[in-house]
């Protein structure tokens, strides 16, 4: 009876983890397309509470049916591709004034990379089978859940930093998944968490936005502050610190992540001037000349003002006197978000200025002043207001 059950899977497993390591895909796991029931209440107490960051799917039933995704859908494919390097763990800032991009976006695009390695992976298997097959790929942009989808294939457990950890490369693994109508026997995932009683994540998080074990709250997290439109809340400001895109503290700090093997692809390899990128230069990119830099990676999709917005923030948190001048040129920006944080900016440097640099001081109060009076925003009005009175 077994063996007649066996043999109703077009693919073995043997067959799947050579197509793996062909396609330079790390990890794999497979699980059915039965729809992930018990998502809906957690996803829609997660919107209800507010903790959304918008990038979400709206759709909360298409995003726990995979079934629905390819006609005669069967099996699904869960990815993992690692992406820290031999190189990641002997980065240094380079000298100069700095801020830093996440690791995940230190090399290439991983939607990009994914998507390749997928589309490979598609290849070998209409080989291997001998047919066409129909598939829906998805990298981060689908409407799954892709950790849930990796948790339930078995790549890994759900650490309380909401990450999947995976044994081999903890929780450094991009997701992505693929929909099928080939039969393949499903794995089987872990039971539950292996965080025991840590809380190093928890307690680590600058901003509290691991408001219970398993749940981020996105409008706390700084991760998703990085990447939002317009002002950033003013009690996040310090609190991002020389973040300039994404936030890897709750990954840092993970015990699981210490012994964690490296990334053995070429595409996430880092480049220093771009990972700790020299924050005056920030200020002073165009927008082609962002997407020159940066096009390729992962921190370019939300444009050049997100970037310069966060580099004004770090400017200000390392009280950088030097670039006073360059910060004082953005108080007549087009952009509201850049007037009102140029004025913040400065604003935490009085205290250097008035002892160190006091005809300066004067200086910055007329220009902020001056950019007060003619500014048309009642946000950055505050935000100029704001700067006066906290002068130093
Ligand atoms: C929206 C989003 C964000 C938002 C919200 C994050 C979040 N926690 O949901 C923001 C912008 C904050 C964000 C940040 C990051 N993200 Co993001 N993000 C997504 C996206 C698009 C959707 C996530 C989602 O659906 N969340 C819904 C909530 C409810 O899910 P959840 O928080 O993960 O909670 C799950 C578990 O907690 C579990 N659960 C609930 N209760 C319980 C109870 C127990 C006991 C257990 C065991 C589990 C459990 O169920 C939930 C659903 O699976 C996915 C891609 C995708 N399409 O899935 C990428 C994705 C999750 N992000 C990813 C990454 C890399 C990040 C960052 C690490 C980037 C960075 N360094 O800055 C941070 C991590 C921050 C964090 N604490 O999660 C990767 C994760 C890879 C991995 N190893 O887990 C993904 C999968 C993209 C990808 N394809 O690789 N992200
Ligand atoms: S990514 Fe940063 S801010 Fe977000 S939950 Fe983790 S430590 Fe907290
Ligand atoms: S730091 Fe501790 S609690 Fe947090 S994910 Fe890692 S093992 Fe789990």
């Amino acid at each position: 009876m077994q063996n007649q059950l066996q043999t109703q899977y077009e693919l073995s497993h043997e067959q799947l983890e050579k197509m793996r390591a062909e396609c330079g895909i790390d990890l794999i796991g497979v699980t059915t397309v039965e729809p992930f029931s018990e998502l809906l209440p957690v996803l829609t107490a997660y919107r209800d509470k507010g903790f959304e960051s918008g990038f979400e799917h709206p759709v909360i039933e298409e995003r726990i049916d995979p079934g629905n995704l390819v006609p005669g859908a069967k099996s699904m494919l869960a990815i993992a591709i690692a992406y820290y390097t031999e190189d990641h763990a002997s980065m240094h800032r380079p000298a100069g004034v700095r801020g830093v991009l996440s690791k995940y976006a230190w090399g290439l695009d991983y939607h990009r990379v994914l998507r390749d390695k997928m589309n490979l992976l598609i290849g070998a298997m209409e080989n291997e089978l001998g047919r066409t097959i129909a598939c829906h790929l998805s990298v981060d942009t689908g409407p799954l859940v892709d950790r849930a989808v990796a948790e339930r294939a078995g790549i890994g457990w759900f650490g309380k930093n909401c990450s999947i950890i995976t044994e081999k490369y903890g929780s450094w693994v991009f997701l992505g998944q693929l929909v099928t109508d080939v039969l393949i026997e499903p794995g089987r995932p872990y039971e539950g968490s292996l965080c025991g009683d840590c809380d190093l994540c928890i307690r680590a998080c600058p901003t509290g936005a691991l408001v219970d074990p398993f749940t981020t709250d996105s409008s706390r997290c700084l991760s998703y502050i990085t990447q939002m439109k317009g002002l950033v809340p003013l009690e996040f400001r310090t609190k991002m610190g020389t973040r300039i895109w994404g936030c890897d503290t709750c990954q840092v700090v993970c015990p699981s992540n210490k012994q964690a093997a490296n990334a053995s692809g070429e595409e996430f390899r880092p480049e220093p001037e771009l990972a700790f990128p020299e924050l005056t230069a920030l200020l002073g990119l165009s927008s082609r000349e962002f997407k020159n830099e940066f096009g390729a990676t992962a921190a370019a999709w939300r444009g050049v003002n997100v970037i310069k917005r966060n580099a004004l923030i770090a400017l200000g948190n390392l009280k950088q006197v030097e670039a006073v001048p360059r910060i004082l040129e953005f108080l007549t920006n087009d952009r509201p978000e850049l007037r009102g944080t140029a004025a913040w900016a400065v604003a935490q440097m009085m205290e250097r200025l008035n002892r160190d640099r006091p005809g300066l001081a004067g200086e910055v109060l007329t220009q902020v002043r001056l950019a007060a009076e003619k500014e048309t925003d009642p946000a950055v009005q505050d935000e100029m207001q704001w700067a006066f009175t906290h002068n130093g």
